[in-house]
């Protein structure tokens, strides 16, 4: 999977550039079309027997990069892909920060296969790495962490998304003194800022998309942080009303077909089962740890952070899109 780095650098960039003239036009589903495009052909030229395991749809939907899709020239490594096109699209079509193409590329069967829906999920760097049990109330795990790290309640900074749904969890943290910055969207973002020096978030807690909480569980992992998950349905992110209901169902049919448990802690091993895992992740519009496209003299800029588990190198690269 080693030699496979450069193109995967590749895979988030075009992604990222096929989406940048978009910035800011309104429309998600033609922004997510044109990133998914310049990716499926990236990935499709690649030395590889790749097959995406998690992605943005279960069944063939073209244009979608779909859960089961085999992509790769046939021939080299067999390798378990994990995509978000576009994290996230809102984003993208109203011009916010911290938007990304990411992908992550595992061996075969390490990484958890979940369908999109809901996670609850919680992330610290790697100063508090085993302060973190998401069997235990917020407040607790607020508490660990902040002994960890050796600082009182009122210095931890935690992230979340500026979302109805996490209304208790900020009431919750603010209630103890910790300090809350909820960002619009965009939780890989959010949990990169827990893991990296610069990174100014002691803790990320959000109810997010479970491919999201998968792809942002390989850097996590590769960069020491820490990190535990759990499945919930839709009645438990968005509330308990019919239409919900039905939804939920569904969900719940679907996790059984795939062995999924709902409702079940997932500690960072079980997201992902292995250290040779690549990442990568180019940002689109500017952003808190990844910087946006930007034109230079005629040319496209991109930043692409790209963490590598099989050199143990997290990369910071900056490239000038000649044409
Ligand atoms: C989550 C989160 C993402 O969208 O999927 C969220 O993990 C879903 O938002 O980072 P809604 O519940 O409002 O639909 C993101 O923030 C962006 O894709
Ligand atoms: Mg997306
Ligand atoms: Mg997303």
């Amino acid at each position: 999977m080693k030699s496979l780095a450069y193109d995967i650098v590749r895979t988030t960039q075009q992604a990222a550039l096929a989406a940048w003239p978009l910035l800011g036009c309104g429309d998600k589903n033609q922004i997510d079309g044109v990133a998914v495009a310049a990716m499926r052909q990236q990935l499709s030229g690649m030395a590889m027997q790749g097959q995406i395991v998690i992605g943005e749809g279960e069944i063939d939907q073209a244009p979608m990069l779909y859960i089961g899709e085999r992509l790769g020239s046939g021939h080299g490594p067999a390798v378990d892909i994990a995509v978000d096109p576009i994290e996230g699209t809102r984003m993208v079509a109203m011009g916010q920060y911290n938007a990304l193409a990411v992908i992550a590329f595992a061996p075969h069967n390490a990484l958890l296969h979940a369908p999109d829906m809901y996670m609850r999920k919680m992330v610290v760097g790697p100063g508090a790495k085993g302060a973190i049990d998401l069997r235990l109330p917020l407040e607790q795990n607020l508490r660990q962490v902040a002994q960890a790290l050796g600082k009182p309640l009122h210095q931890l900074r935690m992230i979340t998304l500026d979302k109805p749904r996490h209304e208790l969890i900020r009431q919750q943290a603010q209630a103890l003194g910790v300090k809350i910055f909820a960002i619009p969207d965009g939780d890989v973002a959010a949990s990169l800022m827990t893991c990296l020096p610069g990174g100014e978030a002691d803790i990320m807690y959000t109810l997010g998309g479970a491919p999201e909480g998968v792809i942002s569980a390989c850097a996590v992992r590769l960069l020491g942080g820490d990190m535990q998950a759990e499945l919930i349905d839709f009645c438990q992110a968005k509330g308990d009303t019919p239409e919900h209901r039905i939804l939920a169902q569904e969900e719940r049919r679907r996790c059984s077909n795939m062995g999924i448990e709902i409702n079940t802690i997932l500690p960072l091993n079980v997201l992902i089962a292995s250290d040779e895992v690549i990442f990568s992740a180019t940002g689109i519009t500017k952003g808190d740890i990844i910087g946006g496209i930007k034109q230079k003299e005629g040319y496209l800029s991109t930043e692409t952070l790209m963490i590598n588990g099989t050199d143990g190198s997290c990369n910071k690269i900056h490239t000038l899109h000649l044409h």
